[in-house]
């Protein structure tokens, strides 16, 4: 029997009962669907799922993402994204490393964002037993109800741009500041001028309601968003420094401490997500299927 276990404050459940390995009948997958949506973010624990199972499951949320970046997809699984510090025989990263350095919510940069990402964590690194590299998540509906009738009513005016570029050329400058500085050892190509030329900037409505819950929340994160319009970068800076700092406050976050089969399911619309990168040179090992979502206005 499938029970639903909340396990955070404004976000945040535990699903079992459940065997995502198996087929699903319709109902199930029903119940699944509403605690997800519900809970924003969804843990199924001690799964065993080969990655087509993981493709399965997640497909029937809708049309999954291929990655922007081919050289983490996994091979002969175009639909996974592989995340992790690991190397390959040859030497070569078998997966992006820097996904998650900042808050963000998945591929919001594109007209048709993702809707949903699930993550399935095939090796975590555990310290004097205790996981490392959590996740954290921070509900920009619970933020947007938070905020005083006014504040939601100035806000619903107002746009903003997220743009892959900015994004990516502000994660490589970091990247290589923290080589400088011997953070991390392994490395990440920069990104190629075909990748940052294949996905223009998105102008889009800074609050966005949920097309299944209908909440409303805060569409901007410190990764994809560039700016605020109709004023100067300064201001839209400060702006956006001061929504951040509400949207990511303890009471709006819940950390997942992962272990080995966990599978993960996050909101992307309702909420954005932040990685850890406490584990280096543990090996690190997640594959993650996107679901497209619709398009933003
Ligand atoms: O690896 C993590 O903990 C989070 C990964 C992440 O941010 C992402 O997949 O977008």
């Amino acid at each position: 029997m499938i029970t639903v276990t909340r396990i955070g404050k404004h976000l945040g459940a535990e699903i079992s009962g459940v065997d995502l390995s198996q087929p699903m009948d319709d109902n199930t997958f029903a119940r699944i669907s509403s605690a997800f949506f519900d809970h924003e973010v969804v843990v199924f624990r001690d799964q065993r799922l080969t990655p087509a199972q993981q493709i399965a499951f997640t497909r029937r949320f809708g049309i999954l993402e291929a990655h922007v970046r081919k050289e983490s997809r996994l091979g002969g699984h175009d639909e996974i994204f592989v995340l992790s510090n690991k190397l390959d025989a040859n030497g070569k990263a078998v997966g992006a490393q820097d996904a998650g350095r900042y808050w963000h919510s998945d591929l919001s940069y594109k007209r048709e964002p993702s809707m949903l990402s699930a993550l399935y964590a095939v090796e975590v690194p555990v310290k004097n037993g205790v996981a490392l590299g959590n996740t954290y998540f921070a509900s920009s509906t619970a933020a947007f109800a938070a905020l005083p009738e006014a504040e939601k009513q100035r806000l619903t005016k107002m746009r903003n741009v997220h743009s892959y570029r900015e994004y990516r050329l502000k994660n490589y400058a970091a990247q290589q500041e923290d080589e400088r500085r011997g953070i991390r050892t392994v490395q990440e190509h920069a990104p190629t001028p075909e990748q940052l030329a294949s996905v223009p900037d998105t102008e889009m409505n800074v609050v966005r309601e949920h097309p299944v819950t209908k909440r409303k929340g805060l569409f901007i994160n410190e990764g994809h968003t560039a700016y605020l319009t109709g004023m100067s970068r300064a201001e839209s800076d400060a702006e956006l420094a001061r929504l951040y700092a509400h949207i990511t406050q303890p009471a709006f976050v819940y950390c997942h401490s992962w272990r080995v089969g966990d599978l993960l399911m996050w909101d992307n619309i309702a909420l954005q997500h932040k990685a850890t990168f406490d584990y280096d040179p543990l090996p690190r090992l997640m594959y993650r299927t996107t679901v497209r979502g619709p398009a933003v206005l």
